[in-house]
């Protein structure tokens, strides 16, 4: 009953996980984590055969919709939801891994993006400046508490990547950090989901230097990467992995994936996915495209859970 022909309203999505939890209790576990700015409910799944309580397992955690315009990234969520409850193919991936999955993280932004204005990309806040009510909202990947408004970044609240009053001035984010420090030492994986570009990348993403986990960053995005591609073969380009100023050609401070890295999530990845023609129109995929990607994404998500089981 979950669309793949179109994108996924919000209300959709929040009915898709109420049904999944519904029907497979055992397994999967609706988490209301917060409300957003304006009063929705900011919700994950939780998916685990021991409902977290085999502490050796390693969790793997996955957002998106923190950019609201980029509608591409919540339907590849739900999609890896439905492949780990309604359609389970690859077992080992539940029996070796405790997943936290949030498909909208920006809830009040992404309903804006349908409602009002098509390539909205902020949160929807209004307590951050004396301009907030003209220019509302705050870039949730430049409110990251690392190198915070330092690079890439802007304190002028009517631009689109205003960085917030301070660093995790936004329940959006909060709830994303809670959750990486609530399962710290035990995330193997983290990534979070935008559009678009073909990209993995990786830290650092305000200076384009090397993390110590260099190598195993660029191991696993490749290998990823190599799965997506095999799928892909005609329909997009190729994927480009790497250091995300390198790949992106420039630095942006405040990100999630730098953020995770930091804290100790040892493979921590921005995904930039597919999008056809430039401009703000490469944030609207044709909707036959969705269900292509999902079904791409995925094969990388499953790479990067096994590879980074591997080397937990
Ligand atoms: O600029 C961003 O936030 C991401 N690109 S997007 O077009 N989806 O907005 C890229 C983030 C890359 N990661 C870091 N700079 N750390
Ligand atoms: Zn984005």
């Amino acid at each position: 009953e979950m669309p793949y022909d179109n994108y996924q309203e919000w209300e959709v999505i929040e009915a898709y996980m109420e049904d999944i939890a519904r029907r497979f209790p055992n397994v999967a576990t609706l988490v209301t984590a917060a409300n957003s700015f304006e009063g929705r409910p900011i919700r994950y799944m939780k998916i685990s055969t021991t409902n977290f309580q085999d502490t050796k397992k390693p969790v793997i955690v996955i957002d998106a919709g923190i950019h609201a315009r980029e509608w591409i990234t919540p339907p590849t969520v739900t999609w890896a939801i439905r492949k780990l409850t309604e359609d389970v193919t690859e077992p080992d991936l539940l029996e070796r891994f405790d997943w936290i999955l949030l498909p909208v993280a920006n809830p009040d932004g992404y309903k804006f993006s349908f409602t009002s204005s098509r390539f909205w990309r902020k949160t929807r806040s209004t307590d951050q400046h004396a301009l907030s009510y003209l220019c509302p909202g705050v870039d949730g990947n430049r409110n990251y508490d690392f190198f915070w408004n330092t690079v890439g970044t802007s304190s002028n609240p009517c631009t689109d990547t205003f960085g917030g009053g301070r660093a995790f001035s936004e329940i959006e984010t909060r709830v994303v950090r809670d959750i990486l420090h609530e399962h710290l030492p035990r995330i193997s994986l983290y990534l979070t989901m935008h559009s678009y570009g073909s990209m993995i990348l990786y830290a650092w993403g305000h200076d384009g230097s090397l993390s110590n986990n260099a190598f195993g960053l660029h191991t696993v995005g490749v290998a990823m990467a190599e799965k997506i591609d095999e799928l892909s073969l005609s329909h997009f380009p190729r994927y480009v992995v790497g250091n995300s100023v390198l790949v992106l050609g420039y630095g942006a401070s405040g990100a999630s994936e730098d953020y995770a890295h930091h804290i100790g999530v040892p493979l921590s990845y921005t995904y930039e996915l597919p999008g056809l023609s430039g401009g703000f129109q490469g944030f609207h995929l044709p909707p036959r495209y969705i269900e292509q990607v999902c079904r791409e994404t995925w094969e990388g998500i499953v790479a990067g859970a096994r590879k980074s089981g591997d080397m937990f």
